[in-house]
């Protein structure tokens, strides 16, 4: 009789709560099954990356000695699904209980809540992050908002990071004013590092060719670190290399220049491979060695610490009523060019032309350009969703989710946030390159060279005047918008209807 410990594609970490615990006769299991593979028809590189990623993870362990049982995508018995695989795994093994950390996401975790898998299941709290759900629970408990900056000081202040004593290093808690230049004229900062495949990661780039050559995006070239000795080199050459910069030009963005000072690292915290505590933790090194800008430092630190556990901890307070509102009423089919990339707006095309090449954009490309794109046209946020779960690298359901419907769509009615990022060409036009090079002009406000996002941002107030023009945050747009003559609203009704009723918007995916 065996205790059987089944790690996740997403649970990639050597002291995981499923394996901190493991004794000699325990066996390990992972398993590679079809449904995991297409629930929605992710980018090739990402299928790639989470196979070859679990295949080395799986080898690390059985140099350990670990007793891994490693069920491939291939194998001609393999059932296709977690429960499918846990049965048939209990009964191979004669187990008497299997042991998983909490799943990522929720579909997942009630799919094995549920399954009939002949054992006895414990699902134990992830601690790899700073907050377990519980802690970002007792944080909400009683709050009529949640506000990242406040769930992020607490953070800060529970975990000791870039603290003097009980207050903030520098004496200030943001230092995102410092923070959101436009690019510099010339902007060619060094691309991370890419890792070679090996013969592992060759063979997972076969079958992926193989077995979902209809998937978006180019398989290759393949450069993703696949192991945590490499994932921990793409963190030295982020730290040395990038580190000193993130803060100056975190939101710029420019044409042929995808990853800029970004880290690049959030496919492999989300698989495990790096733990989000260390890279807080190289970071605040990089500080104290005056390595790196103490702007730069910080807000670096606030992505992790700050944003990426407050999606978490609002994924889990929400689900799964969270995924089903639809605050705007946005109805639109999203349009065919999300995938194809044709399209004469260019700031689109440039994005989904680099999410097939590298499926990586940064967070204002994803906000900025795609997002708000969705929000103002009014794309339906689970056709949206859907997209953004596909075309990225590091998308899974609980981060995902609740950027693109909370802080992309507003379609949460502002539980992430506490309003909609919504803009016209004049954003994308101070903050990037993008618009010299389109058929468009974004200083052009009405008729056919206007750029879209222009009468499209001003016809979403106008559209959704009845559900946002008491929010506070929105009075100053709203102000404005009442200034405007009788005859310059029609004409922004008419220029988005003209968009909106094109066959390029309107053809669906
Ligand atoms: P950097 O800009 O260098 O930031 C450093 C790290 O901070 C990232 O690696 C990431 O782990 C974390 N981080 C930064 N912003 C966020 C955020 N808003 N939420 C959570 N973590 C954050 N991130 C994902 O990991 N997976 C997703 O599927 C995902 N979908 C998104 C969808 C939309 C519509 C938007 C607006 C954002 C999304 N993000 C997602 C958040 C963010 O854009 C990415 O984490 C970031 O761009 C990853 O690139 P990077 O590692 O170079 O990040
Ligand atoms: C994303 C993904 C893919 C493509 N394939 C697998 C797989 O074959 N086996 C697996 O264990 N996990 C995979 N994953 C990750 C899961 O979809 C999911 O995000 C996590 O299991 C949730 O914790
Ligand atoms: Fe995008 Fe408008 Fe600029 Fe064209 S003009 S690149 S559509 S913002």
């Amino acid at each position: 009789m065996t205790t059987l410990r089944f790690v996740l594609g997403d649970h990639l970490t050597r002291d995981i709560a499923s394996l901190a615990d493991r004794s000699r006769g325990d066996v390990v299991l992972m398993a590679e099954v079809a449904q995991e593979t297409t629930y929605v028809r992710h980018h090739k590189q990402k299928i790639a990356l989470v196979l070859s990623a679990m295949r080395h993870f799986a080898e690390a362990l059985r140099e350990e000695g670990a007793n891994v049982d490693y069920v491939r995508l291939d194998a001609p018995e393999n059932s296709g699904s977690f429960a499918g695989e846990l049965r048939r795994a209990v009964a191979r093994h004669r187990a008497k209980r299997v042991i998983v950390a909490e799943p990522g996401e929720w579909r997942v975790r009630e799919a094995l809540a549920n399954a009939d898998i002949g054992a006895p299941l414990e699902i134990r709290e992830d601690d790899r992050f700073f907050a377990t759900t519980s802690r970002f629970a007792k944080w909400a408990q009683g709050r009529s908002n949640y506000r990242m900056e406040f769930f992020y000081r607490e953070m800060r202040r529970a975990h000791g990071v870039l603290m003097e004593g009980d207050q903030p290093v520098g004496g200030r808690w943001n230092f995102d004013a410092d923070n959101r230049k436009p690019p510099p004229k010339t902007f060619h900062p060094d691309a991370p590092p890419r890792f070679t495949p090996d013969a592992t990661t060759r063979a997972v780039l076969d079958l992926v060719g193989r077995r979902f050559a209809d998937h978006f995006g180019d398989l290759e070239p393949f450069g993703w670190a696949v192991t945590r000795a490499d994932a921990l080199r793409a963190l030295d050459a982020f730290v040395s290399d990038h580190l000193p910069d993130f803060g100056d030009h975190q939101d710029a963005m420019a044409k042929g220049e995808p990853f800029l000072h970004h880290a690049t690292l959030s496919p492999y915290l989300n698989l495990g491979l790096l733990t989000p505590r260390e890279v807080c933790a190289a970071a605040e090194r990089a500080y104290a060695k005056g390595e790196a800008p103490l702007n730069a430092v910080e807000g670096f630190v606030r992505q992790i610490l700050g944003w990426r556990e407050y999606m978490r901890g609002l994924y889990w307070l929400k689900m799964p009523q969270y995924a089903r509102s639809n605050a705007l009423a946005a109805r639109r089919p999203l349009p065919a060019f999300y995938w194809t990339g044709k399209t004469k707006l260019a700031c689109v095309a440039e994005v989904v032309s680099q999410l097939r090449r590298h499926a990586y954009a940064h967070h204002i490309q994803r906000l900025m350009v795609t997002g708000n794109l969705a929000l103002i046209a009014g794309f339906a946020p689970a056709e949206v969703e859907d997209w953004y779960l596909a075309v990225f690298a590091d998308a899974y359901d609980w981060v995902e989710l609740p950027n693109t419907h909370g802080m992309a769509l507003f379609a949460d009615g502002g539980v992430v946030g506490s309003k909609p990022y919504a803009a016209s060409g004049a954003y994308i036009n101070r903050m990037s390159n993008y618009c010299g090079t389109c058929a468009y002009d974004p200083k052009i406000k009405s008729g056919p060279n206007a750029c879209p996002f222009n009468p499209l941002y001003w016809d979403f107030l106008i559209r959704n005047r009845a559900r946002l023009a008491q929010n506070p945050r929105m009075a100053m747009p709203y102000r404005t918008l009442d200034t405007m003559s009788e005859d310059r609203r029609a004409d922004i009704e008419r220029d988005a209807k003209a968009i909106l009723d094109d066959e390029a918007f309107c053809a669906s995916s």
